[in-house]
């Protein structure tokens, strides 16, 4: 079985590799999503993550200077494709903070989970994934700073 491998020096290789890995981008990299959804409690890798419908918008920050371009998964097409029904969302950061968006926000408001700013990884404070509103669109209230979860980890829909 010759052509089996290279898979199996693969599997070897990132066995070996995985816990040198492991710390800051194995777990980073990936999203929970559990609490009320069909799809059940999932941890979405960030190749899953890039089959959903993606946006992007400019608009300033106030934690960036000038204008940034951002990229990612959006809000609406990450609650849809899980089944998400509930009114509210436990957004977690790896620091730990937490705080609940309605899950009217991902429905309703062009906010990205964004993975990408002027087409780079996100700043590493900010990585793997930032919650971003377009502030300059109407989004700049104090609810929606708030709502800005960078770092993001996990997400419970209630
Ligand atoms: N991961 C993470 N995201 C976060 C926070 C945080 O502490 N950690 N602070 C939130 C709050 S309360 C506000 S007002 C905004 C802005 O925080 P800053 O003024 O400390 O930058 O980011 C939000 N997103
Ligand atoms: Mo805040």
């Amino acid at each position: 079985m010759p052509r089996r491998l290279p898979s199996v020096f693969a599997a070897l290789l990132l066995l070996v590799a995985a816990p040198a890995l492991l710390p800051g981008s194995a777990r980073a990299q990936s999203l929970t999503v559990e609490g009320n959804i069909v799809a059940g409690p999932c941890t979405l890798t960030r190749e899953e993550l890039d089959k959903l419908p993606r946006g992007e918008f400019t608009t300033t920050t106030q934690w960036t200077q000038g204008k940034a371009t951002f990229r990612g998964v959006m809000g609406q097409a990450l609650m849809r494709s899980l089944g998400a029904a509930g009114t509210m969302v436990e957004a977690h950061a790896l620091d730990g903070y937490t705080i609940e968006i309605p899950l009217d926000d991902f429905e309703t408001t062009p906010m990205l989970i964004a993975d990408q700013m002027d087409g780079k990884p996100l700043p590493k404070d900010k990585g793997p994934f930032w919650i971003v509103y377009p502030y300059d669109a109407g989004y700049d209230a104090q609810q929606y700073v708030d709502r800005s979860v960078w770092a993001l980890d996990k997400l419970v829909v209630k």
